[in-house]
């Protein structure tokens, strides 16, 4: 824990050797993934974009799957650049400091989401180069961050796939990751984190049977699964020191337990924003009619919805993550 610190104090700010020369040379981010990083790219007909999203940053829904900010919020902050721009705005905002092209409810194939699959993400990527939109030049001091939070494995319980199947599946998820992670570097990104999978478990769609007061083990053998296989294939990667993947599954696990103990709650899987019934989640409205109930202090909650963490549950996990962030720029990008 001390060594985090330190390494922390001493990267703020981040001086990042030509980072502010020249607009167009800022420090890049290129994002890739699904709602743990979205920040913005689904339609207004998405969640993300609907009260009581967003209550507590900005105050008003802003396309975050959050009550205020997301990963990629974090991240851009740690390069000393502001969120990058969500490919849906474009045209709209500048885009010097990096595109995000994530969607939320997507994985590296189809879920029930008619958004782009990673694959196809990645392509959006691709045709912004071709259209000469970024030059190689532009890329060279830029990061991508990639974010598989675990709707391909949603998707496959949901549909009722069998545990047996289960693990073959996921060897096919992290292959499919492997080819989209090698490929973003090939398009002439140098440097990659990927975040490896949070104890999928732990999350409120998981505990709720349980009354949120348990984790469900075999969801979390699944995430565990899927981060020793991630490992083995990172290293698998041309060039292996290029990708760095994020602990995401310790940095979660610690800080729910930090949480629960500063914040002295009895209840730390309970989301803060639930349906008022099984049948509704978090958002819904029916005949004009509020269909979910939010808790009064969003900040002594850590999860949020049903899935994701709230911004101050967030804070916490970055907090864990403090040095292996740092070890994204440790070398020459
Ligand atoms: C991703 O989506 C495209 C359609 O946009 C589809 O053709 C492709 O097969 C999908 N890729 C994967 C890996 O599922
Ligand atoms: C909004 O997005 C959803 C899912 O991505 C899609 O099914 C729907 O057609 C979109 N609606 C509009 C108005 O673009
Ligand atoms: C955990 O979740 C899986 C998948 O949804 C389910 O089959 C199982 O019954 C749950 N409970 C336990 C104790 O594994
Ligand atoms: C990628 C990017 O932000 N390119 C900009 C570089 O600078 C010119 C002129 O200042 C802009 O027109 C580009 O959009």
């Amino acid at each position: 824990m001390k060594k985090c610190r330190i390494v922390l104090s001493l990267m703020v700010p981040f001086p990042i050797t030509g980072a502010y020369v020249d607009a167009n040379r800022s420090i890049k981010l290129f994002v890739f993934g699904d709602s743990y990083v979205d920040t913005g790219n689904r339609n207004f007909t998405a969640r993300s974009w609907k009260r009581p999203y967003g209550i507590t940053f900005p105050g008003i829904p802003a396309g975050h799957f959050s009550d205020g900010h997301v990963f990629t919020d974090y991240m851009a902050s740690r390069m000393g650049i502001k969120s990058p721009t969500p490919y849906r705005f474009r045209k709209l905002i500048p885009i010097k400091h990096g595109i995000n092209f994530a969607y939320g409810g997507t994985g590296v194939f189809d879920t029930l989401v008619a958004a782009p699959n990673m694959t196809k993400q990645i392509d959006l990527f691709e045709q912004l180069l071709e259209e000469k939109i970024y030059t190689r030049d532009d890329l060279k001091s830029s990061i991508a961050l990639v974010s598989v939070s675990g709707n391909d494995y949603r998707i496959y319980l949901a549909r009722g796939g069998s545990l047996l199947g289960l693990p073959a599946y996921i060897v096919s998820v992290v292959n499919r990751l492997g080819l989209d992670l090698q490929r973003i570097h090939d398009l002439g990104v140098p440097k990659l984190a990927v975040m490896g999978m949070q104890p999928l478990g732990c999350l409120p769609e998981f505990t709720m049977e349980y009354s949120y007061e348990i984790c469900n083990s075999t969801v979390n053998l699944v995430a565990l699964f899927h981060n020793l296989l991630l490992t083995t294939m990172v290293e698998k990667l041309k060039p292996e020191s290029k990708f760095v993947v994020l602990d995401m599954y310790d940095a979660f696990t610690s800080a729910m337990k930090k949480f629960e103990s500063e914040t002295e709650t009895s209840k730390l899987l309970r989301p803060c924003c639930t349906g008022i019934t099984s049948e509704y989640r978090c958002g819904d409205v029916k005949n004009w009619e509020k269909k979910y109930n939010v808790c009064r202090v969003p900040k002594l909650a850590f999860f949020w919805d049903s899935f994701h963490p709230t911004q101050a549950g967030w804070d916490a996990i970055v907090s864990e993550l403090g040095s292996s962030i740092v070890s994204l720029f440790q070398t020459e990008l």
